[in-house]
């Protein structure tokens, strides 16, 4: 097949050097050179622009019918607004001035194909042109700098202190969601304490680990309170996205990364909202990070306090979790672990070592 497409290919090389050789010839019979550019030529040519130019911008209407319900879905986060409408500003600014441009651009191709005895107006310097095509840009530019600069920071700002704390935690290929508990501060960890029981590497002897909730296959947050994500990963680059919050960030081996938001609208909402009652919202993997990266996601659930508090209190703590099993525990200090359960003390974690 190989060698067929090859020998094809070269056959096919052949056959226009032959045609070109044919109409080289024709035309010195007809007494002219085949390389002589004639007005019908260039009317041809200028002419070709413009049915380019009609099916370039067809092209665009029909991407923006078609594919432009796609580009975002509704924003549910408040600081989602702010960016709709940064985004909104730029294209407002951009679509006309590339319909101007590119209206021109094919126009005046046609308008002005080399007619014989046409001359060019030659002109080496015009200030007033120079001026207009230089402040006019500098102005639109800065001001849409400016104004994307004041947002940016708006959105970075540091978490106000009373934020919920959750971990997202990747690997290839999922998710894990931590919450940092009551005291609202994630337990330490490192990649050193990973095992078979201790997936994130947490700290057991770090008081502020107790606490923590650790939940797979869906996360629930409530609805307008400030989230703030602290993003860690096991493996290589992932990215948290979070499209309908307009939220993403990089998760770096080795170093922590965050950003915060308020989530405005419950999914509940948002499937009277969509017409789908089957609607999610989705933690997404945004960094190509391996063979199964299309399927690292993970559910979002968006819902009023209440119902968020019930949630959380279901889950275990991570002391609960790693808790030794009754018959294990009854052999150390029993009274001692079933007085303080949520607390990892030196005869819990005693016996960690022991199941290890
Ligand atoms: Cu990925």
């Amino acid at each position: 097949m190989n060698w067929l497409i090859i020998f094809t290919v070269v056959l096919g090389v052949l056959a226009v050097a032959r045609l070109l050789k044919v109409m080289e010839l024709s035309a010195a019979l007809r007494g002219g050179d085949v390389n002589d550019i004639t007005e019908d030529n260039n009317k041809n040519n200028a002419l070709t622009w413009i049915v380019f130019g009609v099916l370039f911008f067809y092209a665009f209407y029909w991407q923006v019918k078609n594919y432009g319900a796609l580009l975002l879905p509704e924003s549910a986060s408040e600081h989602g607004l702010k960016t709709d409408m940064l985004f909104d500003v730029s294209m407002w600014i951009i679509t006309p001035t590339f319909f101007a441009t590119h209206i021109f651009l094919f126009y005046y191709i046609f308008k002005y194909y080399h007619r014989k005895g046409q001359k060019a107006t030659f002109f080496a310097h015009s200030t007033k042109l120079e001026l207009i095509w230089t402040v006019i840009p500098t102005i639109v530019l800065t001001s849409l700098i400016v104004y994307g600069i004041g947002t940016w920071n708006e959105i970075t700002t540091p978490a106000p202190q009373e934020t919920m704390v959750i971990e997202l935690y990747a690997k290839q290929y999922d998710w894990t969601a931590r919450y940092a508990g009551k005291d609202n501060q994630l337990g330490k960890a490192s990649f050193r304490l990973i095992d078979g029981v201790n997936a994130l590497g947490i700290d057991v002897k770090d008081e502020a680990a107790s606490d923590d909730k650790i939940v797979r296959g869906e996360f629930h947050i409530p609805v307008g309170k400030s989230v703030n994500f602290k993003f860690h990963s096991r493996d290589v680059i992932h990215s948290a996205y979070m499209p309908h919050f307009r939220a993403q960030m990089n998760c770096v081996p080795g170093m922590e990364t965050m950003l915060h938001f308020v989530p405005t609208i419950t999914t509940a909402e948002m499937r009277v909202k969509t017409g789908n009652d089957k609607f999610d919202y989705l933690l997404l993997c945004n960094k190509i990070c391996g063979a199964s990266h299309f399927n690292m996601q993970m559910k979002i659930v968006v819902e009023s306090q209440e119902e968020f508090d019930k949630w959380i209190s279901e889950k275990k703590t991570f002391a609960q979790e790693i808790a030794p099993p009754a018959p294990v525990a009854a052999t150390v200090d029993s009274a001692a672990v079933a007085a303080d359960s949520t607390k990892v003390d030196s005869a819990t974690v005693k016996v960690v070592a022991q199941v290890h």
